[in-house]
């Protein structure tokens, strides 16, 4: 496994990229043998061969909901990919041939022509390696992965495997979203030259109407010996301002520059420029190019509030997940896509990329439309707190801030969802996580989502910003909606009381069975779930008003699936979209305010 940088594959004079998106062959195990396929060396062999229960997986996906059978669909363990591809003769002199996977959930071995190149745990992050040594070049190649589901109390997240009374597995956890699994974002084969760019950082650090200061910073592998020429460009690809020198860091000053702003008035949401980044050799010859796009905009915050570009920000968007019909968590554009149209048509300015890290494509549409992004790691209700999960924990932060760290959008880290704070070792524990992350970036402000009260969590003394999910009049006092405004009004009151620090709500809401109408409103109706926010709404404006209240997240952008479970009716419906991605009445309501808010600024 690569340690270095992991840049996103980008195509360049440079560097060519291919895709092994596709049609895999896929074997799920038997769980009366489930290490079969190590002991009988499958990755040596075709899956053809060696397992009469091939069949056709598409990458990417989530494997569970593709087939008619339950048995996948809950399966436990292990299961097993291969595909060959031709690898064309010249590759062999371009310099490095990469693999690398954007995602597979939740643990990954990756052979390619029958030798072991990767192991990976964690799942919503990117690996990759280098296999050049492993490759046929003009010839064909096999690349075999073998995924296995199991969230155990050391796995990021976390779960617990049962043997039922028939010795069936059965995997639990107490979070509500289906744990889908498999290769479910794009696996790409790239090339660099021998002596590449491995990792580039970019940030703002001084922004004035007429000037902007940017620092920029290359790693570097390989053994040439090179200078460095940036160029940046405007989003048309104008020629803006270039440096060229010895060293691999530096500043940019740009002159007038047009600022990233998340603000739906503004003429240019999310404007982008690109940073080209050359190394050159002693010729003046180039050796590598990578393309990075970059936006300008500073982030500040204090324990009254939270700015960009110095001007104070106001949150109104959503949760949200990765999942859909057929696809599960499977990455797909044309719903990645459909998801930003629904976001723009109704207003949003910013979203949590709950409960984990979402897909690099997902992330890039909301650099270039000036979504902001809370972007949340993949722990979610943490309890017992091991150093073993600590260690992993960290990993995935790193991992994190490694692939987000350049984007304009990622305005916050959010280190987890409704962890049991409540417990004694949390603080201890919250604190490295935290200090971890302010190792890793300064530059973006830090939070725990908790469902926990305040001064009962033992965590919220090192997080910047303070989040809360409460869900009033669903899963206490439901029915009661008159009692929502001052409760909610009241708890934020606390929290900010409590901790001198600013408040968001990230979760409030209410399932609606789309269709479902009732009057006087009752609880389940699209009524209901539209009375709901109303009186949210009431408690956000008088909080607003009192400056510490910095955010709005209705919980979910669209209904999606969860475990099997009497409280769920084919899943969680509280979206304000259905699953296949329709408005219900609440999002028509959601519409007017966060419109109504974006005219504000
Ligand atoms: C929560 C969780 C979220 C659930 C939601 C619900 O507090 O953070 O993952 O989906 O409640 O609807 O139960």
């Amino acid at each position: 496994l690569h340690q270095g940088g992991i840049l996103f594959p980008r195509e360049s004079e440079t560097r060519q990229v291919l895709t092994l998106d596709g049609l895999w062959n896929f074997v799920v195990m038997n769980n009366s043998n489930p290490f079969q396929g190590f002991k009988h060396h499958w990755h040596k062999k075709s899956l053809k061969e060696v397992d009469a229960n091939v069949q056709l997986m598409p990458v990417p996906s989530s494997y569970n909901d593709i087939t008619t059978d339950w048995t996948i669909r809950d399966h436990v363990g292990l299961v097993w990919y291969d595909r060959t591809f031709f690898v064309p003769k010249f590759w062999s002199e371009v310099g490095r041939v990469w693999l690398r996977f954007e995602s597979v959930c939740y643990a990954a071995q990756v052979w390619i022509n029958g030798q072991q190149i990767m192991v990976h745990e964690i799942g919503h992050l990117p690996f990759l390696a280098e296999i050049t040594a492993y490759l046929k070049y003009g010839l064909e190649n096999r690349i075999t992965v073998s995924v296995d589901n199991t969230l155990l109390p050391d796995t990021v997240p976390q779960g617990l495997v049962a043997e039922l009374r028939n010795g069936r597995l059965q995997q639990t956890y107490t979070f509500d979203f289906f744990n889908y699994a498999g290769i479910d974002r794009p696996v790409k084969l790239y090339t660099t030259p021998k002596t590449y760019i491995d990792d580039v950082t970019v940030l703002t650090v001084h922004v004035r109407p007429e000037l902007a200061i940017i620092q920029y910073n290359i790693s570097v592998v390989g053994d040439y010996n090179v200078s460095y020429r940036i160029t940046l460009t405007d989003n048309k690809n104008n020629f803006v301002t270039d440096a060229e020198s010895r060293l691999s860091f530096g500043t940019l000053r740009i002159e007038n520059p047009k600022l990233w702003w998340p603000y739906l008035m503004d003429p240019e949401p999310g404007y982008l420029y690109s940073l080209e980044f050359e190394l050159l050799d002693t010729f003046g010859d180039l050796v590598d190019k990578y393309i990075q796009p970059f936006g300008i905009r500073t982030l500040t915050w204090t324990n009254k509030t939270f700015l960009i570009n110095d001007k104070p920000l106001y949150m109104h968007g959503f949760g949200r997940h990765e999942d859909s019909d057929i696809r599960g968590k499977g990455f797909d554009l044309p719903l990645i896509i459909r998801d930003y149209n629904l976001i723009r048509w109704i207003g949003a300015n910013a979203y949590r990329t709950s409960h984990y890290p979402y897909a690099e494509e997902i992330m890039d549409l909301a650099d270039q439309m000036g979504i902001m992004i809370i972007n949340e790691c993949p722990s979610v209700n943490t309890i017992g707190y091991s150093d073993s999960l600590l260690q992993k924990h960290k990993q995935s932060l790193t991992d994190l801030i490694k692939r987000d760290k350049n984007r304009p959008s990622v305005i916050m880290w959010s280190v987890a969802n409704e962890p049991r704070t409540q417990q004694d070792p949390a603080g201890s524990y919250f604190k490295q996580v935290i200090q971890h992350v302010k190792s890793l970036d300064t530059t973006r402000p830090t939070t725990i989502v908790e469902s926990q009260t305040a001064g009962v969590t033992k965590a919220s003394d090192y997080v910047d910003i303070i989040s809360f999910n409460r869900y009033n009049a669903w899963y206490h006092d439901a029915g009661n909606l008159d009692l929502i405004t001052q409760n909610v009004i009241n708890e934020a009151m606390k929290w900010n009381l409590r901790y001198n620090k600013t408040v968001i709500m990230q979760e409030y809401g209410g399932d609606a069975m789309e269709g479902l109408h009732m009057l006087p409103t009752f609880i389940w109706s699209e009524e209901y779930q539209v009375k709901l926010m109303s009186k949210h709404f009431q408690a956000f404006d008088y909080l607003r008003s009192r400056g510490f209240f910095i955010g709005e997240f209705i919980w979910n952008f669209a209904d999606f699936k969860t475990p099997q479970d009497y409280t769920r009716v084919g899943g969680n419906k509280k979206g304000i979209f259905t699953r296949n991605r329709q408005p219900k009445a609440s999002a028509h309501h959601l519409r007017k305010r966060y419109w109504y808010l974006a005219r504000q600024y």
